[in-house]
């Protein structure tokens, strides 16, 4: 059926409509392209915060399942006094947190699926403040775990024990705008979402976009070196972070909140902190390059008969849409199932076994079009895709995304998750999925592949109705030697945290991790920072 809208006039204005018609419908009785979606489409990602309230905990102590290791022992360090609590009041006056309801919402993570038991929380405003707490924890051996908007994936954002939770949430100013130059520089704590409305006000964008940008502070992004929708087209934070400010454990303040762009004088020591996950210090303020503001967004959501096809598609996405690609997503026919279940979104094409999410972001509307125009034209007519619809208006490309950005929330509603975040060759990607449905045969509810095809990160992921001991022995290792054996990464973008971190020689070698252990014991002696975390238990 091709059904009237704005998007298949702006097609029929860009090229002879007949003939795109008719290269459609060589390939696909119920080809639409269309800017119509349905309404339930409209319905944006309700608040993380709802999510929190609406799921079942597991203590600590009942935990087995993806913790890294049975066995886990409190480490010596000490125990929060009364002469600590003091200190800390006279530091940050009404922020410095003993309520046990507003604790428990800081000592869960956001899959409900660890849990601490610390009784002080902390929320500093400034670095200066950051260092005395860290300067003091340090002296008193207490351990520490910084944590952002709370929704890392591995466990890494909560405390295992009673560590005291250093919060960023009250560091949330932005410190200069540079219009020029397109460098932000703000505190740690500052919400993703609150900074791209601010740029796009200005006329720019955050160079990095996910799903939880709505709770994620920018620090955790950068502790986390975080991934997302837009790495295709801007590159990892490791690029666009241009400067941090850090405290470190003993709570020296090393700053190194440069705006430039080039910078060779000697090593580069921001990098060590991205992406340490809060072992190696605290990240306290962020410079960061952004780039302008697309004039023109198109999204295309298509259908594809198999994964071998959704490649040939991307290869030619990357050849025809060049330097306008923004976006290479997809998702499998069962996330599009837990999508229709749990969240009630309508699949606004054809079922199909795979579909892609495709983002162009350029600066002249028309040539975008046309480009995007050929494109579909091509994969149509050539069979690669069999169904697809185009959004340009901004209501309707944030309806598309979310079906691509929602998938982890319906997962949430399916039971317990497993999650598996990996990186492998292109033509790889997909057959872990496979091998991973035939592996585990009926002991699991689901198995679904989604990702960022155009970074070569897979997002595997596993539910059973409840956590199943049984279940993850049959997942684990076989993933990680899955992985490793087609030389992948066993986290692409979600770190090691909790759950992972004694996997990692999975994807490291011994020599690599020995150094990783020197380099936390020169900065964190103590490891008062985030312990039990990212390095693995050995170490
Ligand atoms: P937290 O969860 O609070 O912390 C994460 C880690 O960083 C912890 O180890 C913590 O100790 C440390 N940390 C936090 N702040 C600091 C700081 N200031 N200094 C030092 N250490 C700190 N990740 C991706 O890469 N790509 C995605 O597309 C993506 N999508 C997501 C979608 C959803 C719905 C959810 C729930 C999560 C997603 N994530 C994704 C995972 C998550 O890593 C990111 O949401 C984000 O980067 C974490 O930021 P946060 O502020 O919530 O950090
Ligand atoms: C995404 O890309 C996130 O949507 C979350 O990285 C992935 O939940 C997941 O497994
Ligand atoms: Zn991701």
């Amino acid at each position: 059926m091709l059904r009237e809208s704005m998007g298949l006039n702006r097609l029929r204005r860009l090229g002879p409509p007949a003939t795109l018609w008719r290269l459609f419908s060589t390939c696909s009785p119920s080809v639409t392209v269309l800017d119509r979606l349905p309404s339930a489409l409209g319905t944006l990602p309700p608040g993380l915060e709802a999510f929190r309230q609406a799921r079942g905990i597991h203590r600590w102590s009942d935990r087995t399942n993806q913790t890294g290791s049975a066995e886990l022992h409190r480490l010596p360090f000490s125990r929060v006094s009364e002469q600590d609590l003091t200190f800390f009041e006279n530091l940050l006056p009404g922020r410095t947190i003993t309520d046990p309801d507003v604790l428990m919402v800081h000592n869960v993570d956001w899959m409900k699926s660890v849990r601490g038991s610390s009784e002080l929380l902390l929320r500093p405003q400034t670095t200066e403040e950051v260092s005395k707490i860290l300067k003091y924890c340090c002296e008193r051996r207490l351990a520490v775990n910084p944590q952002g908007g709370n929704t890392g994936l591995v466990g890494g954002s909560v405390p295992v024990f009673d560590e005291i939770i250093l919060s960023t949430s009250l560091m949330n100013r932005i410190l200069s705008f540079d219009k020029v130059s397109g460098i932000i520089t703000c505190q740690a704590g500052c919400v993703l979402e609150n900074l791209s409305t601010y740029l796009e006000e200005h006329d720019f964008i955050m160079p990095l976009d996910l799903g939880a940008k709505g709770s994620c502070q920018i620090g955790g992004n950068v502790a986390t070196n975080a991934g997302g929708l837009r790495l295709l087209r801007y590159g990892s934070l490791r690029g666009t972070v241009l400067g941090l400010e850090v405290v470190l454990a003993n709570g020296t303040i090393l700053n190194l909140l440069t705006n430039l762009r080039k910078d060779n004088t000697g090593y580069d020591l921001k990098q060590l902190f991205i992406g340490s996950e809060g072992t190696l210090g605290v990240i306290t303020a962020v410079s960061i390059l952004c780039p302008r503001k697309p004039r023109a967004v198109n999204v295309a959501f298509l259908g594809c008969s198999s994964y071998r096809k959704l490649l040939e598609t991307f290869q030619c996405c990357r050849g025809m849409l060049g330097e306008i690609l923004s976006a290479f997503e997809f998702l499998d026919s069962a996330c599009m199932k837990l999508l229709e279940k749990h969240l009630k979104l309508t699949n606004p094409i054809a079922e199909n076994p795979f579909y892609i999410v495709i983002e162009t972001a350029g600066s002249n509307a028309t040539h975008d079009e046309e480009k995007l125009h050929s494109f579909l034209a091509e994969v149509m007519a050539s069979c690669l895709v069999t169904d697809g619809t185009v959004a340009t208006e901004d209501a309707k490309v944030k309806a598309l995304w979310s079906i691509r950005e929602r998938v982890t929330e319906a997962l949430t509603h399916d039971g317990y998750t497993y999650k598996y975040d990996i990186s492998l060759p292109l033509e790889n990607i997909y057959q872990l999925v496979e091998d991973m449905r035939e592996h585990l045969g009926n002991k699991a509810t689901n198995v679904v592949g989604y990702g960022h095809v155009g970074d070569g990160n897979l997002h595997l992921n596993i539910t059973s109705h409840s956590k199943d001991p049984d279940l993850l022995a049959a997942i684990e290792p076989y993933v990680y030697e899955w992985t490793a054996r087609y030389r992948g990464s066993i986290s692409a973008e979600h770190g090691l945290g909790l759950k992972k971190r004694n996997y990692i020689h999975f994807s490291k070698p011994p020599g690599a991790v020995a150094l990783m252990n020197d380099i936390k014991h020169m900065l964190d002696p103590y490891r008062i920072l985030n312990p039990y975390k990212t390095l693995p238990d050995h170490s």
